[in-house]
């Protein structure tokens, strides 16, 4: 392959577009853009909003310069790679739930940790691009950790549009995508013609299938109503949201699934995002009965395993709950007494709606020896008259 510098003479770039896409592939990129490392002006209303409604989860960056600023995260920068690796691939197309108690994972998450697969896949394109220029070049890769928004450094890089769900969409793959990045001292040829932008048009399928109302309007996510955001949160999850979350132990796909761009895509073609182990329908007895140290062997290596185990065991519990698992009973019983609050309080909530008439008696002794206020008053309703139940 010819150097960058000779290239850099004919076009003032370092690296030219079709030279970028070629490189892609070969580090297993499906799809890449380029924008340049100016300001993103437009979003600072839209996050700016986002804040003051206290609708973010905890999980971004704290509103500062750096989330629209390419150069205030790398002062050399002068480009951005930005990539979208689909997801969706023929093995999670085949994928059927099985008899028994399981719960569901949410397809980004049941694979290979994305954030480890894509920066390996950035890191092979800083080798090639290194190679390419011959000189070595300031870099920075990001994969969902940059403080910069990545949808938004995808549309403007042309990867796709954003959809009433808030879900960066692609032509191609569409929102079954995981987003890149990688800030770059390189100047790199933007593409000549971005695509013209689809839009939902009167479509609002997503706003009325969620199922915790967390779309609140077009284009905008209450985060902390978002299911996907629960499932990941600490702690004891409000009552209201805990039937809508249903059998679901990690992640949301409804926007998604009802997504009419969703319909026609290409299916990706990266293994690593094939379910690990029983990750894609956990047998939920399974989850409740492994210690914190077996279940970071099994599920370790995937993108669940890092608000810890404690977060699953809640979860599990709910989901037997909304089964009506009466199998479950006495497996969770124990828990009642368990060290911790959610625990003992997502349990009392469970065996209320399995089967109050058998364990009322055994809730009823857990609520005198509890001493947490709020657990109590999960369990309160075992010292209830029980005819109201
Ligand atoms: C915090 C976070 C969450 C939170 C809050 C989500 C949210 N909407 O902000 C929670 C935990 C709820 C969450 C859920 C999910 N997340 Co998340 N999340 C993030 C994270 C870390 C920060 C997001 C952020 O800053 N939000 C602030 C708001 C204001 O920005 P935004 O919604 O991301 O983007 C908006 C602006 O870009 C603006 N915008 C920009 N240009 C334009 C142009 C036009 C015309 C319009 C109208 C708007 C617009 O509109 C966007 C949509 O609101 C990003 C990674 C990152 N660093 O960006 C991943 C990220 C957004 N999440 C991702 C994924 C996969 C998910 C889930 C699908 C996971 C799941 N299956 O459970 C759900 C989807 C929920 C949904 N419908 O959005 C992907 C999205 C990929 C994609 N194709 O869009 C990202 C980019 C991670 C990655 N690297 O791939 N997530």
């Amino acid at each position: 392959m010819s150097t960058g510098n000779q290239h850099m003479s004919c076009t003032g770039y370092d690296v030219p577009f079709h030279v970028l896409q070629q490189l892609a592939v070969r580090a297993g990129i499906e799809v890449v853009g380029v924008t340049t490392a100016d300001v993103f002006h437009d979003v600072v209303p839209q996050l700016q909003r986002y804040y003051a409604e206290g609708r973010q989860t905890g999980f971004e960056h704290p509103y500062s310069q750096q989330r629209v600023d390419p150069v205030a995260n790398l002062p050399s920068a002068k480009s951005i790679v930005a990539i979208a690796v689909p997801y969706r691939i023929e093995e999670t197309m085949r994928l059927r739930r099985p008899k028994g108690l399981r719960g569901s994972v949410s397809m980004y998450a049941f694979g290979h940790d994305y954030h480890r697969v894509l920066k390996k896949k950035l890191q092979s394109l800083v080798l090639l691009l290194t190679e390419y220029v011959g000189r070595e070049i300031d870099y920075q890769m990001g994969v969902d950790t940059s403080p910069l928004v990545d949808r938004a450094v995808a549309v403007r890089a042309g990867l796709g549009w954003i959809g009433k769900n808030g879900m960066l969409i692609t032509k191609a793959y569409g929102s079954w995508v995981f987003l890149g990045s990688l800030l770059t001292d390189l100047l790199i040829e933007p593409q000549s013609t971005v695509e013209q932008l689809d839009s939902c048009g009167t479509c609002t399928l997503c706003i009325t299938a969620c199922p915790t109302g967390a779309l609140v309007d077009p284009y905008i996510l209450d985060g902390q109503r978002c299911i996907s955001y629960l499932t990941q949160s600490k702690g004891i999850i409000p009552e209201e949201y805990r039937e809508p979350i249903g059998k679901r132990l990690w992640g949301c796909d409804v926007c998604q699934n009802v997504c009419p761009k969703n319909n026609v895509t290409l299916l990706g073609s990266d293994s690593s995002f094939a379910p690990v182990a029983d990750l894609s329908f956990p047998e939920l007895l399974h989850i409740l009965s492994l210690s914190r140290r077996a279940f970071m062997r099994e599920f370790g290596h995937t993108a669940t395993a890092w608000r810890g185990y404690y977060v699953w065991r809640r979860n599990a519990i709910m989901a037997l709950g909304n089964l009506r698992a009466k199998e479950a009973i006495w497996q969770l019983v124990p828990f009642l007494t368990d060290p911790r609050e959610e625990i003992r309080a997502m349990t009392a909530w469970a065996l209320s709606r399995i089967a109050p008439e058998i364990v009322r008696e055994i809730v009823a002794k857990a609520y005198s020896m509890e001493s947490d206020p709020y657990v109590k008053s999960e369990m309160q309703w075992a010292c209830d008259d029980h005819t109201s139940l």
